[in-house]
């Protein structure tokens, strides 16, 4: 919605029940209430939408990063309303929906691929011959899955029945789609995507990787920008890769391409998401190209004007997510009322939330409260602004993930970008979350501070930095 602002756009909110005084229906020129909370009743209504929009003569609808946006149904129900979709193409959607289907769309053109089935298993016996040949450990896989949904590891021949008849059982509950395929499990490795821009004239172009290997159970914890381990031969031969994969589908609009890398370097192609991803502004921040305001223009036909080699990462962003969740509770979400939210500011700090002190978290939806991205010349710098920006954010009411998060920065296989998908189930237990500093410790060395330099001499006209325990400077450097 800034960015239509930014661009003489008005936009129109749509909210259910819980949300009416959210941020974004504030936010936009025209506001209107699409049912009750649960998402079933409103956010994932497509009539209902679809109405809103001709009554109020909207011209586009952006689907953002949750419920509607990679349904290749609603986007088709956008388009025969006579509506355009910020999106890509119902059948980009379908084909990259479907595993099976994206990898048999990618297979003329020369993407790596983990070794594996083709197609869906359908003869047992073949399937185990197939995995023998490959090596256990394998993984089954379902056709429909993502995000980690129905993926079901086999160590060894003796369990494949068992593992299977679950896969199957899991995929035929949660997609009604029991197609199950089989790859060779990559153990630990790190999950590295490529963010692309497609227009509707057949230009794609790349806009480098974002690195989210610290992941919990399948979700995002920090993300950033570039990859601490890629070289530049890898990143380009990545990038045309990623470029192959969304022209194999005919992809227009903003899309990622998910790889998985190994110890080696050698990366492999997983599946495409066909939306605006909540880690689009680590992207953002080292190309300084606004991702939506790319999405706005391609939806509306004009061709990309941004040159692949003119492209460059500039600088270095790491993003966190602040989940109403207690990390010291096995993550469990703790939806209540922000009595206090005050967020970090300045240079380098980019917040991206949907709050304000006072509100409540709805338990109807994903507890993300907020993205915390900070961006500095070097990874150094950005995750030593994270750390701070962390220790100045003020959530109470709440249990957060943000002392998790300093944990994470403060990790030396963080730091030291030597980590993988497995660093939260290697490194984490809640006994090493350490608090914030304390607030009334910093307040305490505030007013000494300023004590000192109205009793000191000479007399400082600059600003003294408040000594709280944290600062490596000594309080006797004041005096
Ligand atoms: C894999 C894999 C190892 N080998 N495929 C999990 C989510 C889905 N997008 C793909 N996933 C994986 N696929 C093969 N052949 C390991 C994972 C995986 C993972 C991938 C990315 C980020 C975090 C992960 C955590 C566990 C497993």
């Amino acid at each position: 919605m800034r960015t239509a602002r930014e661009m003489g756009i008005k936009t129109v909110a749509i909210y259910s029940e819980a949300d009416r005084n959210a941020l974004h229906v504030r936010y936009a020129d025209e506001a209107v209430c699409v049912g009750p909370a649960p998402s079933s009743e409103s956010y994932l209504k497509t009539d209902v939408i679809i109405d809103v929009c001709k009554r109020l003569n909207v011209d586009a609808i952006h689907p953002g990063y949750g419920f509607l946006s990679e349904n290749a149904g609603f986007a088709r129900s956008v388009r025969e309303a006579g509506l355009i979709f910020i999106g890509p193409s119902p059948e980009s959607i379908e084909v990259m929906g479907s595993k099976l289907a994206a990898k048999a769309a990618v297979a003329q053109y020369n993407i790596p691929m983990v070794p594996g089935t083709p197609s869906a298993i359908t003869d047992r016996t073949e399937a185990k011959a197939i995995s023998a040949t490959i090596g256990y450990p394998i993984l089954i896989k379902a056709s429909a899955g993502g995000g980690g949904k129905g993926m079901r590891v086999v160590e060894s021949e003796g369990d494949f029945d068992e593992q299977m008849d679950r896969a199957v059982s899991e995929a035929i509950s949660a997609f009604g789609d029991g197609s199950v395929f089989i790859e060779k499990y990559v153990t630990s490795p790190r999950h590295v995507e490529i963010q692309v821009l497609g227009d509707q004239h057949g230009n794609i172009i790349h806009l480098f990787e974002r690195e989210c290997s610290v992941q919990r159970r399948h979700q995002k914890v920090v993300e950033e920008a570039p990859s601490a381990i890629l070289t530049p031969e890898i990143r380009e031969a990545m990038g045309r890769a990623a470029v192959d994969v969304a022209r194999a589908c005919g992809y227009y609009g903003a899309g990622t391409v998910e790889f998985i890398v190994n110890d080696a370097l050698d990366f492999y192609f997983l599946e495409m998401n066909t939306r605006l991803q909540v880690e689009h502004p680590v992207t953002e921040q080292i190309t300084g190209v606004d991702l939506v305001k790319q999405m706005i223009y391609i939806a509306e036909g004009k061709p990309i004007t941004i040159r692949q080699e003119d492209l460059q990462i500039k600088g270095h962003a790491v993003e966190v997510r602040v989940y109403a969740e207690d990390p010291a509770n096995n993550f469990l979400p703790d939806v209540g009322t922000l009595d206090t939210y005050i967020r970090p500011q300045g240079n380098g700090v980019r917040v991206d939330d949907g709050f304000e002190q006072g509100m409540a978290i709805p338990i109807y939806y994903d507890p993300m409260i907020a993205k915390l991205i900070t961006y500095g010349d070097t990874r150094e710098e950005a995750i030593q602004k994270m750390i701070r920006a962390i220790d100045e954010y003020q959530i109470s009411g709440v249990q957060t993930t943000l002392p998790f998060c300093r944990f994470v920065m403060k990790h030396d296989a963080f730091r030291s970008g030597q980590f993988d998908t497995g660093f939260v189930s290697k490194y984490f237990t809640p006994d090493k979350l350490t608090p914030a500093p304390d607030a009334t410790e910093s307040t305490l060395a505030a007013v000494l501070a300023a004590w000192l330099m109205e009793n000191s001499k000479p007399k400082s006209t600059g600003t003294v930095v408040a000594t709280a325990s944290r600062s490596k400077w000594k309080a006797n450097r004041l005096a």
